[in-house]
């Protein structure tokens, strides 16, 4: 055991980039478990051992304990700190946003960027991917609209909510969406890139 937490993650994925702006913002060593998702690197029985749901990022705790799903991860190592603060109805805004993210959000915007970055955009992929447009727009007014009054997601300072959010809206365009016409979305971008110990996404 190395006595420092494990993440096993794809840097292409932008859920494993969550961990890693997260400790990077927040001081957190970390030993990094790159692993290569289009060779079915967490379909393998091993990895399946750690996780049964065969997803990356994986959170190993120092003590052996395995926690998977990425805003579940940055809770884990944000709570006490900046990124996770406030009176019980602050924290409880962060996770309301946090599940937004991977109910209204991650399910369109990240998988309209795996099928046309990742797949190459087949022809047999195009229905599917036209599927994800309304939910995926939807789901970008709503970040824009709140964005109109609120420099950030929630309470009105930089939290993990905004770290869940930015890692799959910052690259919506490479799943074929316009951000165009969504300017505050595009404001906040800059906001988050100016937060301390801001990384970019190595993919
Ligand atoms: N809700 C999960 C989603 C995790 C997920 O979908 N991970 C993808 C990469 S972004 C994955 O590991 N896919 C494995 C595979 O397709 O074999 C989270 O937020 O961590």
């Amino acid at each position: 055991m190395s006595g420092k937490i494990e993440v096993y993650g794809d840097s292409i994925s932008g859920n494993c980039y969550k961990i890693q702006l997260t400790c990077a913002q927040l001081g957190i060593e970390h030993v990094w478990r790159e692993l290569d998702l289009m060779q079915g690197a967490a379909r393998t029985d091993e990895f399946r051992a750690m996780n049964p749901n065969g997803k990356v990022p994986l959170l190993k705790l120092a003590d052996g304990r395995y926690l998977p799903e990425s805003n579940a991860i940055i809770y884990y190592l944000a709570d006490g700190s900046a990124l996770f603060s406030g009176d019980r109805y602050a924290r409880a805004n962060i996770l309301s946003w946090m599940f937004f993210e991977q109910y209204s959000h991650e399910p369109y915007i990240a998988t309209a960027r795996f099928i046309v970055r990742y797949l190459g955009n087949p022809p047999g992929e195009q229905a599917n991917l036209e599927s994800k447009r309304p939910g995926g727009y939807k789901a970008l007014k709503v970040m824009n609209n709140h964005l109109a009054n609120n420099d950030f997601f929630a309470n009105d300072s930089y939290s993990i909510a905004d770290t869940a959010l930015y890692a799959y809206t910052h690259v919506a365009e490479e799943g074929g969406f316009d951000l165009g016409k969504y300017t505050n979305i595009k404001t906040w971008f800059r906001r988050v890139e100016s937060q301390a110990g801001f990384i970019p996404m190595k993919a």
